[in-house]
């Protein structure tokens, strides 16, 4: 039976980046200084000019249109508006009113990330989210960053606030590289707690945009098709991950934060993104989940992540939100990291079907965007694996639109996945 799979009107198509992974550049960030040491990074890569973005965003936004992308998610680097404690370097302020003016001339609706894993060095040298009291410097940068940019529609103040204490503070794979159980709770509860700052001060200053929560959100399999053990322990472990998050942005619950706090964490989102690559996997041992795989064991291909590819995951995640939260959903990230274009081809429809589907039973989702639309640097895994719809050659800097970016503009331009596409 062929058939067409309409999306909503208004649908949201784009791509997702980040500051520090395309920008190129910065010099002035935790990261910066965590790859000099060399063992940190895969190859002992640098993240240096990156993908030039900072200098080369005109292009690559008059690009993303051609591509029919009406919407693209982005972000300011802290460290470059706040050099020092307390300084302001206005014409970053500048450079990031020319950025979002060259979107908005190409009527790309813009999604911006304020903390995207990099900090200031300064903030760093002060113990960074581990410490409560260094929250009042995030909340100076969320006012400044509300004052001056009243244009923004939306935001997504933190990317996942579960991955940098679980990267950064327990398995030591990030800056500063510790590994501490007790550093994780208190980093994910402060988290959320700035996650709630940067909320109450961009809406103070601008009503009516719109802020959201965007969730790293991995499908922890076992948590629904496990057996008995494996369900009890797989949830306690989905609870400390993913449902804190959820908790804390709509009930206002946060493990370890007094309950006087509930009423200003509570609400504080206007939609919630959904970022989702891929389903978890635990192998248990005597009972206990003694390692983790990014992949089924029947998934036998994986990416160059490593990670397995598991549509249906993104279906049941959208559907969970869906029932914990009445309000509009997005997928803020969604992607593939593979030298082979045609890998993604299918990974980007098979996910959007299941967007689709989601669709269908009643999810508000108004939004898809694909990780990421340039090649970048992918953190600790330097610059080996390749994620964009548009391919990056790192000498020259000359943008490659892979075939899966024609097939992405196709769909975006027709709001339609169609039966030829799928055919
Ligand atoms: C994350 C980030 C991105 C990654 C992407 C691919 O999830 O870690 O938001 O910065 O690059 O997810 O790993």
């Amino acid at each position: 039976m062929s058939q067409d799979y309409n999306f909503p009107n208004g649908f949201l198509w784009g791509g997702a980046q980040s500051a520090y992974q395309t920008e190129g550049n910065n010099y002035n960030n935790d990261w910066y200084e965590f790859e000099q040491k060399p063992g940190n990074i895969k190859n002992d890569d640098k993240c240096g000019e990156s993908s030039n973005h900072y200098g080369l965003f005109e292009k690559d936004h008059i690009l993303f249109r051609k591509l029919n992308h009406n919407s693209h998610r982005t972000g300011i680097e802290w460290s470059r508006i706040f050099p020092q404690e307390n300084k302001v370097d206005t014409e970053e302020i500048e450079h990031y009113h020319k950025v979002f003016e060259s979107l908005k001339k190409n009527a790309l609706k813009s999604f911006v990330t304020l903390y995207h894993f990099t900090i200031p060095i300064w903030f760093e040298r002060k113990g960074g989210f581990l410490k409560t009291k260094n929250l009042r410097h995030f909340q100076e940068y969320c006012e400044v960053i509300a004052k001056n940019f009243p244009e923004i529609e939306f935001w997504n103040p933190i990317n996942e606030p579960g991955v940098v204490p679980l990267m950064s503070y327990f398995y030591g794979e990030f800056p500063p590289g510790r590994k501490s159980l007790i550093a994780y709770l208190k980093v994910y509860r402060n988290m959320m707690k700035a996650h709630s700052i940067a909320y109450n001060t961009l809406k103070k200053f601008n009503p009516d945009s719109q802020v959201g929560i965007v969730k790293s959100f991995p499908y922890f399999y076992q948590k629904y098709h496990g057996n008995f053990w494996q369900r009890k322990v797989t949830s306690t472990l989905d609870n400390a991950y993913n449902q804190v998050a959820i908790d804390a942005v709509i009930k206002g619950k946060v493990p370890f934060v007094p309950s006087t706090y509930k009423n200003w964490m509570r609400d504080t989102i206007d939609y919630f993104g959904v970022n989702y690559y891929d389903a978890v996997y635990f192998r248990f041992k005597f009972g206990l989940p003694v390692a983790l795989d990014f992949k089924l064991p029947s998934v036998t291909e994986v990416t160059q992540m490593g990670w397995g590819v598991y549509p249906e995951g993104l279906y049941e995640n959208i559907m969970r939100v869906k029932e914990a939260y009445k309000g509009p959903i997005y997928v803020t990230e969604n992607g593939i990291a593979t030298l082979d274009d045609s890998k993604r081809q299918e990974f980007i429809l098979q996910h959007l079907l299941q967007v689709h589907k989601s669709i269908q039973e009643g999810a508000d989702v108004r939004g898809y965007f694909y990780w990421s639309t340039l090649d970048n640097w992918e953190w600790a895994e330097g610059f080996e694996p390749r994620f964009g719809m548009i391919g990056v050659d790192y000498e020259t800097q000359e943008r490659k639109v892979r075939d899966s970016a024609k097939i992405f503009a196709e769909i975006a331009k027709e709001n339609k996945i169609s039966s030829k596409l799928i055919q």
